[in-house]
């Protein structure tokens, strides 16, 4: 008996302890079920294990890279900077889970989550939930996200998660996957002209406003596709030269103003501009390395939760990375991101005038992908008015929420940014901050609070609700 007890912990501790052997072999389970030979799914198992190895390389240069400027920083005016963007929110949450051993539950929220989205679509007749959540980066950044911000407000440090928090956490983000990605399916039809998809990203709650409030601003036929942008802004299309640009506008000036005696170079090799720029420039080296990564193990991720929705829950309507949308208005992206833009330097700027202890630095997949799809859902009922005023908006929500919900999470030092997106900078911030006050009670209010939000819905258009899934005005 103890033998077998002993082989069991080993297993779980250097087996499915270990996230990347986890991921993998949920995907190689996934071929399985959908039929694949044996040596496909090992394919797909294999190329899941890297993309993950490759992710965590990755993030691990993040913080290599940006952790002596933040220290740097502190110790010369006593403020922390934090960096808003959702990889420096996974990477603060592997950090930190991994330090108290936990990482691997991060694979077990995730889980959890699907499955308690599954079991609601299953029910969509009772629950009037009807997507299905197959954003598989999303997925695991946000399960790893929520149970860093929830641990740290409501665990205890250095001792791992309990078991009862990664359920909680599991529920309770497979909650929001199902009743946002739903919210916004008409809002989306509308967008996309009934493709028959919606949103399943980090501002489905900000895309549903941005569309309901995007009407009374302005005029919906005054769409931004019908203006020519100066063509010399088509550089920022490209990540890599949007990332290198920004991050040397904005980790560049602060590592100016810290001046050469602040860093450890070797002075043979750089000027201080050179290693500035290398510097900075190593940012978008990581950020690239981390989506090659993502890319690998969510194309296997994907491909294998894709069997489901056709095979199991026929009639389920996919949720997809915002990415998607930007195809349908294809000037609006640019609007969000030069809006939000502004929008962040504002709050930026105010937050250095209050004297603010915490200084929040701007992230590119913030600025563009999160105000990008704002701005989309924007346009569409308040044209290109309400595409500029929602997004300058919600860049300043992004920043103010991030630095809110910052002061309870920034006492551990592998903390290096927040995720900032509009859902994390107004529902998750808020939740986050609830908990640390009333306790565990908010998270498990908040699931049952959440999935009310169909059944409204489903009174209000009946109609239309499993069929065009139009609002019955637009349909
Ligand atoms: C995110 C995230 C990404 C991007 C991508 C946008 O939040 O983690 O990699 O946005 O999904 O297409």
């Amino acid at each position: 008996m103890d033998q077998i007890l002993s082989f069991f912990n080993e297993f779980v501790a250097k087996f499915l302890g270990q996230p990347a052997l986890l991921l993998g072999t949920i995907v190689f389970i996934g071929y399985l079920l959908l039929g694949k030979k044996g040596y496909e799914a090992l394919a797909g198992f294999i190329k899941a294990f890297v993309g993950f190895k490759i992710l965590q390389v990755g993030t691990g240069g993040l913080v290599k890279t940006f952790r002596p400027i933040i220290t740097s920083l502190t110790e010369k005016f006593d403020i922390e900077a934090f960096v808003i963007d959702p990889y420096f929110g996974q990477t603060s949450a592997t950090e930190v889970l991994n330090s108290v051993n936990s990482l691997q539950y991060v694979g077990y929220v995730m889980l959890i989550a699907f499955a308690f989205n599954i079991l609601l679509v299953a029910f969509r007749k009772y629950t009037k939930v009807r997507p299905l959540f197959v954003t598989g980066h999303i997925m695991y950044q946000q399960s790893a996200v929520l149970l860093w911000a929830l641990y740290t407000v409501l665990g205890t440090a250095g001792v791992p998660v309990t078991t009862p928090l990664v359920v909680i956490t599991g529920l309770l983000i497979g909650t929001y996957w199902s009743v946002m990605s739903n919210l916004v399916i008409e809002a989306t039809q509308d967008v996309t002209g009934g493709a028959g998809f919606t949103l399943g990203h980090q501002q489905m709650f900000g895309a549903w406003l941005a569309y309901k409030l995007g009407g009374k601003f302005g005029d919906r036929e005054k769409s931004v596709d019908n203006v020519e942008l100066p063509g010399w802004l088509s550089v920022f299309n490209d990540n890599i030269v949007s990332n290198v640009v920004l991050m040397t506008f904005f980790v560049g000036s602060i590592m100016l103003i810290l001046g050469k005696g602040s860093f450890e170079y070797d002075t043979n090799k750089y000027l201080f501009g050179t290693y500035i720029f290398e510097t900075t420039a190593y940012f978008a080296v990581y950020i690239t390395i981390i989506l090659t990564g993502v890319r690998m193990f969510v194309a296997e991720l994907s491909e294998s939760f894709n069997g489901i929705s056709s095979k199991l829950l026929k009639g389920s309507v996919p949720a997809v990375d915002c990415a998607v949308t930007f195809g349908f208005s294809p000037n609006a992206p640019t609007y969000g991101f030069i809006f939000g833009f502004f929008g962040q330097l504002l709050a930026i700027g105010a937050l250095i005038l209050m004297k603010s202890p915490i200084l929040i630095i701007a992230g590119f997949i913030c600025l563009f992908f999160d105000n990008g799809t704002l701005a989309v859902y924007a346009n569409r009922s308040g044209g290109r008015v309400a595409a500029a005023i929602i997004p300058f908006a919600s860049g300043i929500i992004q920043v103010l929420g991030s630095a809110l919900v910052l002061n309870f999470l920034k006492g551990n030092d592998l903390v290096i940014g927040w995720m900032g997106m509009f859902d994390w900078a107004t529902l998750w911030a808020g939740t986050t901050i609830l908990s640390s006050m009333f306790g565990i009670i908010v998270p498990i209010a908040l699931i049952g609070l959440l999935l009310v939000i169909p059944q409204v819905q489903y009174r209000r258009h009946k109609k239309n609700y499993f069929t065009t899934m139009m609002y019955d005005e637009a349909a």
